[in-house]
């Protein structure tokens, strides 16, 4: 990988894979793209930037020409929540900046990454320790999306010989650029409230286990499988990849090993509450492992430790 364009480089993940791949193949061979381009952000200030709305294919091909990219990292999209509340318009970013990218990769012969998630199963797959190959019938329209996409780059590599991958991420967990439109973003936003107020009221309901991962962790995933032995790689498109699964009151407990005065309190969202129960708990990663040797570094109290320091260390809650 000499040349990277990233997607929705502003988003929870580009934000962070961005800086770390500038770091490992130069500032000036990963180009973040993203809607919009804000003053004094690392991203933008760090390396080449440019704007690009993922639903318009010509100024995608054009920034992908102009900068001779030879990997495409396609990050841009609605999440779960996002997208059941606009799903219309999940279906067109998500999908018709999915092809858009595909095809950019396909004329330009670029290698391809692009996250699938737990969303792309549904109440019919199995629940614990979900296997790598199961029935996937998600009941949402990101978890549609999802699949969706799963299947149209396994089409690309297949008919057209683009060497796409991707992971099935679990919910995310960060410091340094929040969320937006998870079901998943409880597990973020309880760190930044425990600093804040001492107090969390959680949208997600108490027993509602998910899969998560740190961000470090996801980050490494990302980069790790782009440099993977093509030849090793069976499942391609959508590995199963987890680190930790724990429901609210869990995060909660281990909060308070730090924090003992700490409380949690429930205001169950249906919404989002819906979405998590048609979501596995736990997912099998044994084929990420076998692979392309993936691994998960952080637990759930070694996260905890790091984000309770690290956000801190930004004045959350001076
Ligand atoms: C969401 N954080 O909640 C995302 C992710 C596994 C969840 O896809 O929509």
């Amino acid at each position: 990988m000499k040349k990277i364009l990233v997607t929705g480089a502003l988003g929870q993940i580009g934000s962070e894979l961005v800086m770390r791949m500038r770091e490992l193949y130069g500032r000036d061979n990963v180009i973040a793209t993203d809607l919009r381009k804000p003053d004094n952000n690392s991203v933008v200030t760090s390396g080449p930037f440019e704007t690009l709305d993922v639903t318009d294919y010509q100024s995608m091909l054009r920034i992908a020409k102009k900068h001779e990219i030879d990997t495409l990292v396609h990050l841009a999209a609605l999440l779960s929540a996002t997208a059941e509340a606009k799903p219309l318009l999940a279906w067109n970013i998500n999908m018709g900046g999915l092809v858009n990218a595909l095809e950019v990769a396909r004329e330009l012969k670029c290698k391809f990454f692009t996250p699938s998630s737990i969303g792309s199963f549904g109440p019919s797959t199995p629940k614990d320790n979900t296997p790598q190959d199961t029935i996937q019938r998600p009941t949402t329209m990101y978890g549609v999306n999802k699949v969706s996409g799963e299947l149209l780059c396994n089409y690309y590599h297949t008919k057209f010989g683009v060497d796409t991958r991707g992971v099935r991420f679990p919910g995310l967990i960060s410091y340094k650029v929040l969320p937006g439109g998870g079901t998943t973003d409880y597990a973020v936003d309880i760190y930044y409230e425990a600093l804040k107020t001492g107090k969390y009221t959680s949208f997600i309901d108490k027993g509602t286990k998910m899969d998560m991962m740190y961000m470090p962790d996801a980050i490494n995933a990302i980069i790790n499988l782009l440099e993977a032995d093509e030849s090793k790689l069976k499942h391609r498109n959508a590995f199963n990849i987890a680190a930790m699964s724990f429901s609210p009151e869990e995060v909660a407990s281990e909060i308070k090993k730090h924090m003992p005065k700490f409380e949690l309190s429930y205001k169950v969202d249906p919404v989002r509450q819906n979405i998590a129960n048609s979501w596995p708990n736990s997912m099998d990663s044994t084929c990420a492992k076998n692979e392309w040797g993936f691994k998960a570094e952080y637990d759930l109290a070694k996260m905890t430790t790091d984000m309770l320091e690290k956000l801190s260390a930004k004045g959350i809650g001076a």
